[in-house]
């Protein structure tokens, strides 16, 4: 294990990207300002799939740059970038072969952005891995979480498993090349056997990989996350890792205007990695590709910083 920490725990700064079909409502149904974080829209909302798939159809992202976007990253100084390949939502962001409400089958756009981040990372150097929520799935009726939609005939949670996060995880971790880190989210009410099979292929599948601790029950995985605010003491864990969003929401929201400043940024940045942690600072591309230029311009500071002050 140690051996394969070791490019993580020198890496100290990554990207956490949360990006989705929910960046074309930004935070907005039917004219209402809708709670929470964007990416939460469908659930806050209350959207019936056959509502929220229409917004697939509006998601045109032609402005999205794969290159220009790695390259910022490391501008930043980041080492590696995790995005949702698949949220809460159940939109798959990549080629899904087992769930057709993905971003090539039901957009106009019909690229895959996955495969086209994970070449950039490697032509540019830095790690690459994904996001994966494993048991909630709000458009999968065995898939958790869905208990507004009235039209939807619920099966059990094994069937979710079996027709979209295995194949889609197999998926994932077979066609794109290195996978550095597979990052669980919102375990619950998973069998033993669903999480050790999810489990047994990421570890066999990519033997070097990193896994966080929400998988499930029984996976403490190889580091423990935590989310937003920063421990105030040093953990006790060997492993760890903040993520936090640059402004409020991790998905793109149009009401989400108020930005960590350049000077809170590199503060936490030297908080945590004075504790011995990772800082994993989320941007949330909007509905054309591009970010705001805010988190640009963010990132660019952070970036100048490190520059001087980081030995290389
Ligand atoms: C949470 C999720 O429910 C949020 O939407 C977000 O992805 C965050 C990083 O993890 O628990």
């Amino acid at each position: 294990k140690e051996q394969r920490m070791e490019w993580w725990q020198d890496a100290r700064f990554g990207m956490f990207v949360h990006w989705g079909i929910y960046s074309v409502p930004a935070g907005q149904y039917k004219g209402k300002e809708i709670s929470n974080s964007a990416e939460w829209i469908m659930n806050k909302g209350q959207i019936p799939l056959g509502e929220y798939e229409k917004f697939s159809d509006e998601f045109n992202p032609t402005n999205f740059d794969a290159k220009s976007f790695v390259a910022l990253a490391k501008e930043a100084g980041m080492k590696y970038i995790v995005i949702t390949s698949k949220h809460h939502d159940g939109f798959s962001m990549f080629k899904s072969k087992s769930n057709p409400f993905n971003i090539v089958n039901a957009t106009p756009f019909k690229r895959d952005v996955l495969k086209e981040l994970s070449e950039e990372c490697q032509k540019q150097g830095l790690r690459f891995g994904f996001y994966y929520s494993q048991a909630q799935d709000w458009s999968h009726p065995g898939g958790l979480g869905n208990n507004w939609d009235k039209k939807m005939q619920h099966v059990s949670n094994d069937v979710y498993v079996k027709e979209k996060a295995l194949p889609e995880v197999n998926q994932l971790l077979t066609e794109y090349g290195p996978i550095s880190i597979f990052w669980w989210d919102t375990p619950r009410q998973m069998t033993k056997e669903v999480v050790d099979s999810l489990h047994r292929i990421t570890s066999i599948l990519q033997p070097g990989i990193i896994t966080n601790d929400r998988l499930g029950e029984g996976y403490p995985g190889d580091y423990k996350t935590f989310e937003r605010g920063i421990p105030k003491v040093k953990p006790d864990d060997k492993y760890w890792e903040i993520c936090q969003p640059i402004s409020a929401s991790w998905g793109f929201k149009k009401s989400d205007t108020v930005f960590q400043t350049p000077s809170a940024l590199i503060r936490n940045l030297v908080d945590i990695a004075g504790k011995g942690g990772n800082y994993l600072l989320n941007v949330s591309p909007r509905a054309d590709g591009t970010l705001s230029p805010v988190a640009i311009s963010r990132l660019k500071e952070v970036g100048k910083w490190m520059d001087v002050n980081h030995e290389a």
